[in-house]
């Protein structure tokens, strides 16, 4: 180059003194411009006939078999290649000097004129990246701003023009969490939005472009884009507790069951817990957090930051242990003797510890007799067979009432009460003479109040304190024939 810049500077000093001397055979200050893609034949210049046309322009070596001067034209004699350019010397690959300085003589006589030929590239690759699949693992948890990785150096282009910028820009798949904010020539890709490994996207799949910059605008026909993929799997990271799997479990058991000691209770569903964090096997541990009603499950490594909490509800169950019990031993009730059937007597009572089915009996009752029955729910005992209820014939009677369970198997039963019924007496016998007739003798001159005879009456009612069966007074009731009086 600095071979070639000193030839032009001493032709073009040479061509002002020439060209003033003859005001022809001028130099082109401007250089024209040759396209890599034009065709052989290409016409660079045209000369006038002031132009030595028979002597051949002044090239140098290595660029001499691209042009040649033909009728006063100077054209293309070989396309050329700027990615390959070879050497007219030995075909070797050279790197070419831009614009190319051709003289060519003047009919002046010694005189030169320079003509300048710019070599145009032309846009003819796309950039490509090299690799064009990049592949990183990015923790859930990386910062906000955070560089991922660098793409701009692995961006090529073949273009003997195009330098190493180029436009990089995120086409798409970044679901706006990744973003080129450092400048679009850097290619740095860069956290914008927080990654959730767990609820979020665990893979990006982005399709980047590069598109390639003019280093001289008038090479570009049009930018071309290159594309490469660049994929993020999203790593888990330890940013969560475990999580049980319902929000309460419940534990039963039977009260005093020692089957139950040094066993392992299993809830209902089975407790579990898994850490929310996926991937991350984290062993759990459990353990009851206060009472009997919270269990937590916490992460081995972490047991105060990583915890849950879950209710265990426990129910102990009943056991049909208990039988039921009359409310007393002893019940002592009267009734009259002429009650009729179904008359209330009394009502027994009972009770059973257990709950439900297991606290469920009936009342029975053992009454030979059969002078009452019990209502087996209620208790309730009633006159039954009222022909048998008669004072004067039986003052009491002594039963047995218990309660036996009626669901259960065991049909456990309370100890017999006995329940005695004293019968009431009532006025239900006249009195009664001891003879049919009475017959006394008397004598006609008995002073009066002086005795003549006895009646005795009885009362069959047996009761004598209350009045049923005692006499109270005697009458004399005139029937017809002389009787004195009493
Ligand atoms: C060079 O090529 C470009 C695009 O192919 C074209 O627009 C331009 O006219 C060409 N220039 C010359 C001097 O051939
Ligand atoms: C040069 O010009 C003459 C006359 O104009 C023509 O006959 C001849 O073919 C041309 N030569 C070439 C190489 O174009
Ligand atoms: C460059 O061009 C030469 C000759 O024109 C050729 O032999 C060589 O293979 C080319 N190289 C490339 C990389 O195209
Ligand atoms: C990403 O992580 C996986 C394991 O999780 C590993 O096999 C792979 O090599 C990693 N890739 C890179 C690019 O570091
Ligand atoms: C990237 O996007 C461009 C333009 O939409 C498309 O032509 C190209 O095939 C895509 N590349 C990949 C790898 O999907
Ligand atoms: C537990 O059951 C046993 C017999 O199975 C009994 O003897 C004991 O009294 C019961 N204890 C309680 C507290 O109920
Ligand atoms: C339960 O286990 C403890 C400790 O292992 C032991 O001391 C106890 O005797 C066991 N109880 C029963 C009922 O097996
Ligand atoms: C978690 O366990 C699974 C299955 O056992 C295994 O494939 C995986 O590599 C483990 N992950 C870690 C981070 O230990
Ligand atoms: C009654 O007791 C039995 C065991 O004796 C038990 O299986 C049952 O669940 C109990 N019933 C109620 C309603 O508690
Ligand atoms: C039963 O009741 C009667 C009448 O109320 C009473 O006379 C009797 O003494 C009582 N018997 C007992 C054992 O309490
Ligand atoms: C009722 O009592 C009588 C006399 O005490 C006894 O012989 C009989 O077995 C009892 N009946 C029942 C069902 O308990
Ligand atoms: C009636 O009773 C009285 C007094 O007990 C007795 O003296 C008399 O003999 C009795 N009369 C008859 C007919 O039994
Ligand atoms: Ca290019
Ligand atoms: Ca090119």
């Amino acid at each position: 180059m600095a071979v070639h810049s000193l030839i032009l500077t001493v032709s073009l000093l040479l061509l002002t003194a020439a060209g003033t001397a003859s005001g022809q055979c001028s130099s082109s200050p401007v250089p024209k411009e040759v396209n890599e893609t034009s065709p052989v034949g290409t016409v660079i210049e045209v000369l006038d006939s002031s132009y030595n046309q028979v002597a051949t322009p002044t090239i140098d070596a290595v660029y001499a078999c691209y042009f040649e001067l033909v009728n006063s034209t100077l054209r293309l004699k070989r396309q050329f290649n700027l990615e390959n350019f070879t050497s007219c010397v030995d075909d070797s690959t050279v790197t070419p000097l831009s614009p190319q300085s051709i003289q060519i003589g003047c009919s002046g006589g010694g005189v030169t004129a320079t003509f300048l030929v710019r070599l145009v590239d032309v846009n003819e690759f796309p950039p490509t990246f090299e690799p064009n699949v990049f592949r990183v693992n990015v923790s859930e948890a990386i910062a906000l701003g955070t560089s991922i990785i660098q793409l701009n150096s692995y961006v090529k282009d073949k273009d003997f023009s195009n330098v190493r910028t180029f436009n990089i820009l995120i086409v798409s798949g970044s679901n706006n969490d990744f973003g080129m904010n450092s400048g679009i020539t850097s290619g740095i890709v860069t956290v914008q939005r927080a990654l959730d490994y767990d609820a979020g996207p665990r893979q990006y799949v982005m399709n980047i472009s590069a598109a390639d910059l003019a280093y001289e605008s008038t090479s570009l026909p049009v930018p071309l884009t290159g594309y490469a993929t660049l994929i993020v799997d999203v790593q888990d990271a330890d940013d969560l507790s475990p999580v049980f799997s319902e929000s309460s479990y419940s534990l039963y058991f039977m009260e005093n069951d020692t089957s139950y000691l040094n066993r392992s209770l299993e809830t209902s569903p089975v407790l579990l817990a898994r850490d929310g964090d996926i991937g991350i096997n984290q062993t759990i541990n459990y353990a009851i957090e206060s009472g009997s009603k919270l269990d937590n499950a916490y992460q081995t490594d972490k047991p105060t930051s990583r915890i849950s909490v879950t209710l265990c509800l426990v129910t102990v169950g009943d056991k049909n242990d208990n039988a039921p019990v009359m409310s007393s031993a002893v019940y002592n009730v009267s009734v009259a003797e002429n009650s009729l059937i179904n008359t209330y007597v009394t009502a027994v009572k009972a009770s059973d510890a257990d709950l439900g089915e297991n606290a469920t009996f009936i009342f029975l009752l053992n009454d030979t007799t059969g002078a009452f029955q019990i209502d087996a729910n209620s208790g309730l005992v009633t006159v039954a067979n009222p022909a048998l209820l008669d004072r004067e014939a039986r003052s009491s009677f002594t039963i047995l009432v218990w309660a036996r369970e009626s669901l259960t198997p065991e049909k456990f039963a309370s100890p017999a009460s006995q329940l005695t019924v004293n019968l009431i007496d009532v006025n239900d016998n006249a009195p009664a003479f001891n003879a049919s007739s009475y017959a006394f003798v008397v004598s006609e001159d008995a002073p009066v109040g002086t005795p003549i005879g006895a009646v005795f009456a009885t009362d069959g009612d047996a009761d004598v304190a209350s009045g049923n069966g005692r006499i109270g007074r005697y009458d004399i009731v005139w029937s017809g024939s002389g009787v004195s009086a009493l």
